[in-house]
Formats: C-alpha cells, sequence, structure tokens
C-alpha cells in the first residue's frame, strides 16, 4: 500500500457543506492502489460510556487520473458536526486508518485523532444562484454584434465586416443591434447574455474605462440599456455585465487630474503611482494592467476608490436590473474588496451572479465570500486540447477533465462558467484548423457536461478568427454565409440539455473508458443514466464500455432502440457520437 500518497486536508474541496444538511468528503489514493475506501465518522459527543459511537459508510470512487484515484462520499450528521477518518484496503486486504494524524493499524483510540468539521452553519454554504445551473450564456462583444443605430456611429466607423478587426478599428455595433436580433438568440435557445464592458470609454473593446456611470454613446443611452435589459428579461435571458475594476482607462477623470495636477490631486491615492511626475508615455512609471500605460491600476484598497466602484457595482443592479457580474482581472485586486462587493452585489440582489475571470486555480476566491465562479479555463484548455487543436491524447483529456472536476466542490462545479473560447483567445473552429465535425464533438461535450456553459457570439454559424483581435470580427448576418447545420446542431444541443433528464446540469459525471482518440462517459441522476461515446479521429472505432452490458438504450440523435450485448462494443464512425438514454 502506498500509503504516501493517501490524500486529505479538513479544507476546501476535500470537506465542505454542499447544503444545509450535507458534508461532501473527499480522499486521494495512488491510482489502483486502493480498494476499498470507508469513512469512520460520527458526531465528536457522541459516546457510551467511554466509546465513540462511530459508524463507517463505504466511498465512492469518483474518478481516475494517471496519478490518483478520487474517493467521494455524502453524509447528514444528525447535529451537523463530524469527526471523522479514513478505512483504506489494498488490493491484498492489508488494512489502514488515516486519521488528522497519520496512519494506524485500528481504529485509534483518542477521538482528538480525527479530522473535524466542527460545525455547519447556513451562513457559511457556498451559495450560488441557482438559475445559472440552467443558464446557457453567449458571449457578445458589443462592437462586433450588430449595427442597429448608425447615427450612434463612431468616428470612422467601417462598413460592416468590411475588413478584418485591428486593435483600434470600429464598425459601429450597438445596443440596438443586439435587439434586433433577441429572436435569433431566443431561437438559438440561450438564456444568458454576458457583455464585455459598455461604460463610456476610448478604444474599441471599452476596457480603459472613462467614466463608470455612463454607457459608451455608441452603444445607446441608458434608456436603451434599460429597455435591452427589459426585452432580455421578458425572454427569459439573463444579462450580465463586464466590471473592469482592476483598472481604469487613460481618460478616467481620476487619472486626468493625476496627470494634471501630479502630486497635489486629491485622486493621488486613487493609484500605485511610483514617482513624480508621474508619465503615461512608453514604460508606465505607476501600476497598471500589465505594463499599458492607458490601463491604470486603481489602489482598490483605498476606502475612497473601494466607495466609488461600489457604488458602480449597485448602481447597475438598482437601476437597470443587471442580473451578474464578471469580474475583469479578478485576481489582481485585493480579497478584502471582492468580499465587500459580495456584500453589495447580494444585498442589492440576492440572486445575482459573481463571476470572476481568473484563468488558473481559483479555490481561494470560491469559498462562499467571494465568488459564485471563474471562468473555467481549465476546461477550456482541457476540451479544446483534445477536440480542436487535437493536440492532446484522450487519457491526458480524461486526466484533465477529472482534475478540473475534483478540484473545487461540487456546488462550485454547477455553476462554473465553461468557455470553449472568447474575445481573449482564437476561435474554436481556427484551433480546429477548420475542422467542423472536431467543433460539433467539443460542443457536445461542453453542453453535456457540468457547470453553466458559454458560447462565444458567432461560433455557432461557423465563425473564424485568430487571437485577439482576429477574434472578434463583426457577426455573419448574412444566412448564405452562416452555417445554418452548425446552428441547428448547437441548437439541438441546446434544447436537450433543457429538455432531456441528466443532460445538463444536475447530474453526476465521470468518464466509463478511453481508447484512441475517443472517450466514453456517463451522466447519471437518481432517476436517469446517458453515456456518451465521442470518437475524436479519422477513423471509425470500438470501444468497450463495460457498465452498457446487457441493458437497453435509445440514442438521442437516431432514436434507435438498442440492447446491448454482454462483452459490449460500441463502434462509433469517424469523428462520430452516441448519446445513449439508458431505458433499463
Ligand atoms: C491589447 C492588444 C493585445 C496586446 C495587449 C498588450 O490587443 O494584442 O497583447 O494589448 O499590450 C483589454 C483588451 C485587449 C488589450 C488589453 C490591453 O481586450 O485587446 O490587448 O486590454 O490593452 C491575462 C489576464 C486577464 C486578461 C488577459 C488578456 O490575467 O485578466 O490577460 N483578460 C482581461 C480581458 C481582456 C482585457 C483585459 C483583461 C484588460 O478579458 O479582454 O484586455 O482589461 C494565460 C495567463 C492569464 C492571461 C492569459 C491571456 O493563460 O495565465 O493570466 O490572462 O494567458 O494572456
Amino acid at each position: 500500500m502506498f500509503i504516501e500518497a493517501i490524500n486529505h486536508r479538513a479544507i476546501n474541496q476535500y470537506v465542505y457543506a454542499r447544503d444545509k444538511e450535507t458534508i461532501d468528503i473527499m480522499l486521494e489514493t495512488k491510482k489502483g492502489d486502493i480498494d476499498n475506501v470507508e469513512l469512520i465518522f460520527a458526531d465528536p459527543y457522541d459516546f457510551k460510556g467511554d466509546k465513540w459511537q462511530y459508524r463507517t459508510k463505504k466511498m465512492i470512487k469518483s474518478g481516475t487520473t494517471t496519478r490518483v484515484d478520487y474517493w467521494k462520499i455524502s453524509v447528514k450528521p444528525e447535529f451537523r458536526r463530524l469527526r471523522y477518518g479514513f478505512r483504506c484496503t489494498d488490493t491484498n486486504k492489508n488494512e489502514i486508518f488515516f486519521t488528522e494524524r497519520g496512519f494506524n493499524n485500528s481504529v485509534p483510540a483518542d477521538i482528538n485523532s480525527f479530522f473535524c468539521f466542527p460545525y455547519l452553519h447556513e451562513v457559511d454554504i457556498f451559495q450560488a444562484p441557482d438559475w445559472v445551473k440552467d443558464t446557457v450564456w453567449y458571449q457578445i462583444f458589443p462592437e462586433r454584434f450588430a449595427n442597429g443605430d448608425a447615427s450612434l456611429n463612431p468616428e470612422a466607423t467601417l462598413p460592416w465586416g468590411s475588413m478584418d478587426p485591428t486593435p483600434t478599428n470600429f464598425f459601429g455595433g450597438d445596443f440596438q443591434g443586439v435587439m434586433d436580433h433577441l429572436d435569433y438568440l431566443e431561437r438559438l435557445g440561450i438564456t444568458g447574455i454576458y457583455f464585455t464592458p459598455i461604460f463610456k470609454a476610448y478604444s474599441n473593446h471599452k476596457y480603459d474605462t472613462i467614466d463608470y456611470f455612463e454607457i459608451d454613446p455608441q452603444f445607446g443611452d441608458k434608456e436603451t440599456f434599460r429597455t435591452l435589459v427589459k426585452k432580455c428579461h421578458e425572454r427569459g435571458i439573463k444579462v450580465m455585465l463586464d466590471a473592469v475594476f482592476n483598472h481604469s482607462g487613460y481618460y478616467f477623470e481620476p487619472f486626468q487630474d493625476v496627470l494634471k495636477k501630479q502630486e497635489d490631486s486629491r485622486y493621488k491615492d486613487w493609484f500605485h503611482l511610483w514617482e513624480y511626475p508621474v508619465k503615461a508615455e512608453g514604460y508606465p512609471n505607476y501600476d497598471a494592467f500589465g505594463f499599458v500605460a492607458s490601463m491604470p491600476k486603481l489602489d482598490t484598497t483605498n476606502p475612497e476608490v473601494k466607495k466609488y466602484l461600489l457604488d458602480v457595482a449597485r448602481y447597475w443592479i438598482e437601476e437597470f436590473d443587471i442580473d451578474g457580474w464578471r469580474l475583469d482581472v479578478a485576481n489582481e485586486v485585493d480579497h478584502a474588496f471582492w468580499r465587500d462587493f459580495r456584500q453589495v452585489v447580494k444585498k442589492a440582489k440576492p440572486d445575482a451572479y459573481i463571476l470572476g475571470e481568473i484563468w488558473h486555480d481559483s479555490m481561494r476566491w470560491l469559498q462562499g465570500d467571494q465568488f459564485d465562479a471563474v471562468m473555467n479555463y481549465p476546461f477550456t484548455n482541457g476540451a479544446v486540447e483534445f477536440f480542436a487543436k487535437n493536440n492532446m491524447d484522450s487519457e491526458t483529456f480524461a486526466d484533465n477533465i477529472t482534475n478540473v472536476l475534483h478540484m473545487y466542490p461540487q456546488n462550485v462545479n454547477e455553476v462554473a462558467f465553461n468557455l470553449l473560447d472568447s474575445h481573449d483567445t482564437a476561435r474554436i473552429l481556427t484551433e480546429a484548423d477548420g475542422n467542423k465535425e472536431r467543433i460539433k464533438l467539443l460542443y457536445l461535450f461542453q453542453l453535456s457536461f457540468i457547470g453553466s456553459p458559454c458560447i462565444y457570439y458567432g461560433d455557432e454559424i461557423g465563425m473564424t478568427g485568430g487571437n485577439d483581435p482576429g477574434c472578434r470580427k463583426c457577426m455573419e448576418w448574412d444566412e448564405s454565409k452562416q452555417d445554418r447545420e452548425l446552428f441547428d446542431f448547437v441548437r439541438k444541443l441546446l434544447h436537450m440539455r433543457k429538455k432531456v433528464p441528466g443532460f445538463g446540469n444536475r447530474a453526476d459525471f465521470r468518464f466509463l473508458a478511453v481508447g484512441e482518440s475517443m472517450v466514453a462517459y456517463q451522466k447519471q441522476t437518481k432517476d436517469a443514466e446517458l453515456i456518451f461515446v465521442l470518437n475524436n479521429s479519422d477513423q471509425a472505432q470500438v470501444i468497450e464500455v463495460e457498465s452498457l452490458s446487457n441493458k437497453k438504450g435509445k440514442e438521442l440523435f437516431t432514436e434507435e432502440e438498442i440492447i446491448f450485448a454482454k462483452k459490449c462494443e460500441i463502434e462509433v464512425k469517424a469523428f462520430g457520437f452516441k448519446c445513449y438514454q439508458i431505458l433499463g
């Protein structure tokens, strides 16, 4: 037995309150080493005489990677307190007991050796808005979605789609354009829109804010925005805005004041200035986003700055009824700021969604006191490398995704913002070198996975584009140039996600088998089971899925009913897939 690989700490994803009566616990052991894990647990005060009244319960193997097996269990302690440890049995029937104080050959007599979950307080539970679990997002870069009101066009606006995007050109996209196409979005089946910044700014991307309380005039005015939110809500579509609070823009009044008055500016403490005179030409002599001089970093620990930004957060919720904030460069802003931000936002709208833009492991922000979710780039990486770029073997892919699922509590996974690409990355079809079949598999995977998936505008009709700014082309509205077959496919997946039990969020996910460029996975709820088999290669292939043997199923796309053989080998054509609904 490899005891050195047995791992648990009484924190984070290893033990957390799932809801007001349930505690989830996870253990890691070396891959293939341990056959059986049991949780030993009881209330810390439950004694008969001097004998602690512990019970045991078998844990479930919830995933395997090349390194570890993950084991999970849920328990409902009657008095909301818990002491616990693990009994691990290996393939040779050797037994070991693992507690906070290490390893023993028998159950430790001292109850204080055990891991401790002191008390389950409802107020401490990670609680994200429930609606997010059933939402499919659509990301809109407002300058490039549709130009519906030419009278608002900024200077030098180019004819729609007349050339490729550059860092500085304008095509005049606006709110009227979005409103004109709400039928399109409703038909596609999305239920949330994430808008990149819409406040008054200098550039085409608007990440260099001039005024956080004003709509950028090229998009419309406050009344147009209010109407847009109302119209979205009438169609059951939520609206999320981008909060760029890490930095302002060069033309933000307080920064202009600093440039003008230097040391005498009353705003000098709003930024992280290094020396005087402050100079914004070339390499900045103050903290910025990266070293971008036009994006001076705000000091969010300064009470005045904090108040100003928290007022912004409240204003757009209270006055315009928006449903969520996506937080730009979220990991470079201090935690204390985000804690207060959460209080303000949740007071204004208890079920608002708070989504941090963090590309890395984000547990520190996902403890329930800061964000509801992060943009799940670790998911993106695995899915895009495997399906689109064909750069990853299926075992590494399954490892990646299994790790993603075990890196946060399940309540966090259910609202993770699972994107495939964005305005900061190349588009998926470009990553796939134009191979649409790969993209279909990628969409099937994303839309049958847990979390809150997001579609980047135009991907659904086969738009292409490399890294920023290439990925920010004007939306193609000429139907003859849209890939309608891809659109119908994505639409069908969205429909299934909504209608087929187990397809969407509220189900457990696990891989069943991996083959050469091929994976099989299961989605399971209390009453439903779905099995997906995806072949990401240009050859027909066969994979054995043991758990299907002798079962009866229906393929959801062809509606073909099938009774699986005992040795269940499933053949899938090149770039093909099967989605079986298990009937019994
Ligand atoms: C412009 C040019 C770029 C150029 C850049 C630097 O277009 O070609 O490389 O300047 O000079 C906004 C605009 C961009 C603009 C940028 C600077 O949208 O077009 O780029 O401002 O003016 C990191 C951050 C993450 C950030 C990405 C871009 O952690 O927060 O970089 N994303 C947000 C927004 C952006 C926005 C900004 C921040 C600034 O989503 O759109 O840019 O407000 C790894 C790392 C990540 C890194 C990621 C991407 O995986 O781990 O930390 O993200 O790569 O580089």
